[in-house]
């Protein structure tokens, strides 16, 4: 067996930390080895090689491929929803030329394995709002879910044309207590923990209705590994999976929140990010990542609220 050599390129955000951490668990922590364009996030230092890398650099990119013997490349360098509507020409320009970079820079040293997630923003107001198949009318309304729903054709054609192992995941918004989230729409589920804990009140930028489609980090990472580790005659899908997780509104959590924290109150200021998420479904059909290769979250609502409040908790003391 080839000893795997795996460079995650954005590894100080909110997925990167916690997936560098757990490829590291899996491979040996000198096996992975993490890289951002901005300083290594402090909970990642000590446990593994890390590299200042520019994703839009292919030349950067591609010396250090070699320099490292790179088997597999993990690419969570993007601009998300919400920030990728104030500028939306940096978001087209990095969410694609930072995928094409790798993408060729794959196919080219023979890499064996490559990741990129998509994302739920790939659907827009024409999808179906409820239970959201993985093939369906998929017209997107933000210049980030442009960019994915291209992004996911060009791994699919990458994976036609040179026959590059590229597998990617369409994420729900990303709930996690260890990084930060940086710029989406589904912000709000993070940060309404932190607020809870530290002042008894949230004001919402969604209003209380707004159902979206949401995951717990843990599940998001299990999800991620478990693709994967699947033997590549078990991916049928090449452009993104759909995976489903849990369906919750402002409202609802707040509600979650309340039986542990019974002085928190919530409050509702609805802006620009209110009609982003009001393109988006509100859950997910995740049938055929189930099929495929065994898919099945765990957390719900209830188990996840509960894990977060603890987390959070214990970091403060
Ligand atoms: P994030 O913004 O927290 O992290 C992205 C990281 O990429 C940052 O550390 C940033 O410094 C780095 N980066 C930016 N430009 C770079 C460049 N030019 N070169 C190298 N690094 C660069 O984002 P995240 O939430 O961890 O998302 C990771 C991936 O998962 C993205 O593709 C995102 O679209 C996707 N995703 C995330 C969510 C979510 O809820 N977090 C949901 C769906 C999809
Ligand atoms: C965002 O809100 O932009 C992300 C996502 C769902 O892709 N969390």
């Amino acid at each position: 067996m080839t000893k795997e050599k795996i460079l995650v390129i954005g590894a100080s955000g909110q997925i990167g930390v916690e997936l560098t951490l757990a490829l590291r668990e899996i491979y040996g922590n000198n096996n992975v080895v993490a890289s951002d364009l901005r300083e290594e996030n402090p909970l990642l230092k000590g446990s593994g090689p890390y590299v200042s890398l520019d994703v839009m650099n292919k030349e950067m990119l591609h010396v250090q491929v070699i320099r490292q013997n790179v088997t597999q490349i993990y690419l969570l360098a993007a601009i998300l929803s919400a920030t990728g509507e104030k500028n939306p020409g940096l978001a087209w320009h990095l969410n694609m030329q930072g995928l094409l970079n790798v993408l060729d820079i794959a196919r080219e040293e023979h890499i064996s394995k490559v990741y990129w997630p998509s994302s739920i923003a790939v659907f827009g107001p024409t999808s179906p709002k409820q239970n959201c198949p993985q093939q369906t009318i998929i017209e997107p309304t933000t210049v980030y879910g442009i960019s994915k729903y291209a992004g996911e054709f060009w791994c699919n054609y990458y994976n036609m044309k040179y026959g590059v192992d590229v597998r990617s995941i369409r994420y729900p918004g990303l709930i996690s207590y260890k990084s930060a989230p940086g710029g989406g729409t589904t912000d709000y589920a993070v940060e309404i923990f932190h607020d809870a804990l530290e002042e008894k009140k949230y004001t919402s930028f969604l209003s209380k209705d707004t159902y979206l489609p949401m995951m717990y980090m843990p599940d998001a990472i299990r999800a991620t590994v478990e693709l994967m580790e699947a033997p590549a005659d078990r991916i049928s899908i090449r452009t993104s999976y759909n995976v489903a997780g849990i369906s919750f509104s402002p409202k609802e959590i707040g509600a979650e929140i309340k039986k542990h924290i019974p002085e928190f109150e919530m409050t509702y200021e609805p802006d620009y990010r209110q009609e982003i998420a009001n393109s988006w479904p509100e859950s997910i059909d995740d049938t055929v990542a189930r099929n495929d290769w065994g898919w099945k979250h765990e957390y719900s609502l209830a188990t996840m609220t509960e894990d977060m409040l603890k987390n959070l908790q214990e970091a403060e003391v």
